[in-house]
């Protein structure tokens, strides 16, 4: 425990992706002061929410106690009860829920919240399935479609090593904007110890980004959810002007002829040319020409796309179609090269599990057979069954239920580390759906407006206020020791499952602290603990971890676990399955809610919604600090917006027929004609009509997922008035 005084060394997390360092002067039990990472090179630097994070924790409407519900839901009435009635009130419903309907009415909803190792999204899940069971998601917001894509190409997933860039001749970020996404804390840095190398950037996005800002030498702006098309059509320029590398092909690929085929237009009659781009993507078909003979001829280049483009309609194609480009240009496995997927590298840190993450099994898994459109893969494993319900689907599972087609009827719900009400599509059938249940439990440390709907409310404490460590992309390990007591009567999840558990009569739940835990956890990585606990983290400044280097170096002893145990450019494994939305090769796809689709006439923006400055999604919306530094605005182009007779700083009414928003409009040419962004996570906030004023993109997506599973957040038309 804190002493008067004392600073601390912390890792950070709020599932940004960061994990940096924060520098805590505590003093009487009080955080004063928040610095960084001022130790040796590179550092862990935080960004402005971690720098806000006193705010934070003394936020004035931080949860304190545990509340159960008085008003109706939505409306935010509740009074405060003790941890027992909380605890009771819960596992009680559970089991008359389980006794009732089956184990699989009850629905566990988490994303990630803090990804601590003892404190995660898993201690319900662990208590949960020791209790009976408890039907669990797939469909990862962030990547399922990268994730699908992975294990039918490379047949499991590996990121890009950020300490690689510097080692690129050229590098191409596709849709990446580490300068404000800070998926492994340095990315930004180490681009910029690139460029001052010499490295040369393409970036392409609908947006003008800061990272476009920071280093492009080349700004390619796209039409959202046609990136498949723009590669398709590089592979062409590739192929024609005979630019591939044709012994890497050979040697490490299967099935690239049949993808040529499909190229030039042998299979369907239709040449996937840069003109025939040009028309889907709204790339001039010479930039495509251009675009790809630099990535052809520079050697060696890195091609680097995010999940952005992924979270469309199709977008497991964009991701396959990325892998095929690195593959046509022999850039996999190879120093300054890449496999053409993401930038998350944890490198070669050993990633134990907490104690959490044993659940045991989950019972309601247990009874399931698997998605026809699931991979045969271990990774499928849990995530392929069909008892799973996809993570754009629970809305409408929740309201139509075994009469929809769902594997259950669903009565009760169970939310921890997640404002699945905002973050998920459909703002406002996740209304309808949610008043339609028997009863809601959340985890939370804010009344936000998930925690609104709920019967009981239990309060979350920080990760300053718990024992914890954290993994980052660094590459390093950073401890999370407590600073200052919990607030109120907050209390860590591992704690809250703990009674949780007991009250469900579970005897063998939790025999450790978290003291003892983490010593466990991290005696593999960090074999003194006392010195890493004294540093606060411990980095990795080896040579970067390549991906695919042991196959490519010595493919005979190390193949590729796919059937063929090579990349899989045409994958026999999804053309058993027959289904021409997740075709074998690599193809371009016309998404929904494209500017193709008959829609478009009367809601003619495409709409993204990229991940927030200020806000870890949702997280931080609510601090003075950080809204007064980036307020929540709707990018607009100019052209769209003088034809509206909007001015910038206008209050705008965004809708579509699934809702409606009033939000600032930022007139910009850093969109491009045709596209909007409304960045992820602002708090919905309805009038009485329904009209959300808090800026929430949700309200406007559509809730369906890719055929590969991938979120499709970014594949949303709108109409744009002035409000
Ligand atoms: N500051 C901050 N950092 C974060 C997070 C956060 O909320 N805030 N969240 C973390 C998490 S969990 C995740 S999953 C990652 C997400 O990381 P990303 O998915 O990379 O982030 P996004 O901002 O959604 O998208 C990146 C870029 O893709 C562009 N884009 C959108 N649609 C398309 C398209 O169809 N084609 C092309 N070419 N570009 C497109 C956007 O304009 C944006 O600049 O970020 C992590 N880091
Ligand atoms: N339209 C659109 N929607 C998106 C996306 C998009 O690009 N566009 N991105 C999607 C992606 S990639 C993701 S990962 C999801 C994220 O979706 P969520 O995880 O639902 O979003 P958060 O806002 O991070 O919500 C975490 C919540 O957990 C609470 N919480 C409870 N306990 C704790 C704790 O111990 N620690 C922390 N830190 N928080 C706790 C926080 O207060 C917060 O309300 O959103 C998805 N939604
Ligand atoms: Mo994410």
């Amino acid at each position: 425990m804190a002493t008067a005084g004392k600073t601390y060394y912390v890792g950070t997390d709020m599932n940004c992706g960061g994990a940096c360092l924060l520098k805590v002067h505590v003093k009487d039990g009080v955080i004063t002061r928040l610095e960084t990472d001022d130790g040796d090179e590179p550092q862990l630097r935080n960004c402005l929410r971690c720098r806000a994070y006193r705010q934070r924790v003394y936020a004035p409407d931080r949860l304190l106690y545990p509340l159960k519900r008085v008003g109706k839901r939505g409306e935010g009435k509740f009074k405060r009860i003790s941890w027992d009635e909380a605890l009771e009130t819960i596992a009680g419903q559970y089991k008359r829920v389980k006794e009732t309907y089956g184990p699989a009415a009850m629905i566990y909803l988490t994303t990630g919240g803090d990804i601590g190792q003892v404190h995660n999204t898993r201690t319900a899940v662990r208590a949960f399935c020791l209790a009976g069971g408890c039907t669990l998601m797939w469909g990862v917001a962030s990547n399922e479609g990268w994730m699908f894509a992975c294990q039918a190409t490379y047949g499991y997933p590996v990121g890009n090593d950020h300490r690689d860039l510097p080692n690129s001749k050229l590098v191409i970020l596709w849709g990446m904007n580490p300068a404000v996404i800070i998926d492994g804390c340095g990315t930004a840095y180490h681009l910029a110890l690139a460029r001052e190398k010499g490295t040369k950037f393409i970036v392409v996005d609908p947006r003008y980004t800061d990272t476009a800002a920071l280093v492009a030498d080349r700004w390619v702006p796209i039409r959202p959810g046609t990136d498949s098309a723009a590669m398709i059509a590089m592979a062409y320029v590739m192929i024609t002007e005979n630019l591939h590398d044709k012994a890497f092909i050979n040697q490490y690929t299967v099935g690239f002829d049949r993808f040529k085929d499909y190229v030039l237009g042998q299979d369907d009659g239709v040449p996937k040319t840069p003109e025939w781009a040009e028309a889907i993507t709204g790339v001039p078909a010479q930039t495509i020409v251009e675009v790809a003979r630099e990535y052809a001829t520079t050697k060696p280049a890195a091609l680097l796309p995010s999940k952005g483009p992924g979270r469309t309609a199709f977008g497991e194609q964009y991701h396959r179609a990325a892998f095929t480009l690195a593959a046509m240009t022999g850039n996999i496995g190879k120093v300054g090269g890449s496999a053409g997927s993401e930038i998350t590298q944890r490198g070669e840190i050993p990633f134990p599990m907490g104690p959490a993450m044993r659940t045991g099994g989950n019972p309601v898994d247990a009874g399931s057979p698997m998605r026809k459109d699931a991979l045969p893969t271990p990774i499928s494993k849990g995530p392929g069954l069909v008892a799973r319900l996809h993570n754009s689907e629970v809305w409408d599972a929740i309201l139509k239920g075994k009469a929809g087609g769902y594997y259950s009827d669903y009565k009760m719900v169970y939310m921890a580390n997640t404002n699945y009400l905002n973050q998920y599509p459909n703002v406002n059938k996740a209304v309808k759906a949610l008043e339609s249940l028997e009863f809601i439990a959340v985890q939370e440390q804010f009344m936000t407006p998930t925690a609104k709907f709920a019967d009981i409310i239990l309060p979350t404490c920080t990760f300053l206020e718990r024992n914890d460590a954290v993994w980052g992309a660094g590459p390093h390990v950073a401890y999370q020791p407590k600073v200052i007591e919990p607030r109120g009567e907050s209390r860590s999840h591992l704690a809250i499952c703990e009674g949780l558990a007991a009250k469900l009569g579970l005897a063998n739940y939790n025999d450790k602290t978290d003291e003892q835990w983490l010593e466990q956890i991290m005696k593999p990585t960090v074999p003194d603990f006392e010195r890493f606990k004294e540093a606060g983290a411990q980095k990795y400044y080896g040579p970067p971890s390549i991906p695919f280097q042991k196959e490519i170096e010595d493919i005979e002893n190390n193949p590729f676990p796919t059937p063929s145990g090579k990349i899989e450019i045409f994958s026999r494994q999804l053309a058993d399955m027959n289904n021409p939305l997740l075709p074998p090769i690599p193809k371009y796809i016309e998404p929904w809610e494209s500017r193709n689709d008959p829609l478009a006439k009367k809601y003619p923006i495409q709409l993204t919604s990229t991940h927030p400055k200020r806000r870890s999604h949702s997280q931080f919306d609510n601090i003075p600090w950080l809204r007064e530094v980036d307020p929540q605005v709707i990018w607009l182009n100019t052209k769209d917006a003088t034809a509206r007779g909007i001015k910038d700083g206008d209050l705008v009414k965004v809708f579509n027929k699934r809702g409606k928003v009033i939000v600032q409009a930022k007139v910009t040419e850093r969109v491009m004609p045709g596209v909007a962004d409304l960045p992820e996570g602002a708090w919905y906030n309805p009038d009485k009509n329904g009209v959300d004023h808090g800026g929430c993109a949700n309200v406007l997506t559509v809730d369906k997922r890719s055929p590969g599973g991938a979120f499709t957040s970014n594949s949303c038309l709108v109409q744009v008035e002035k409000a």
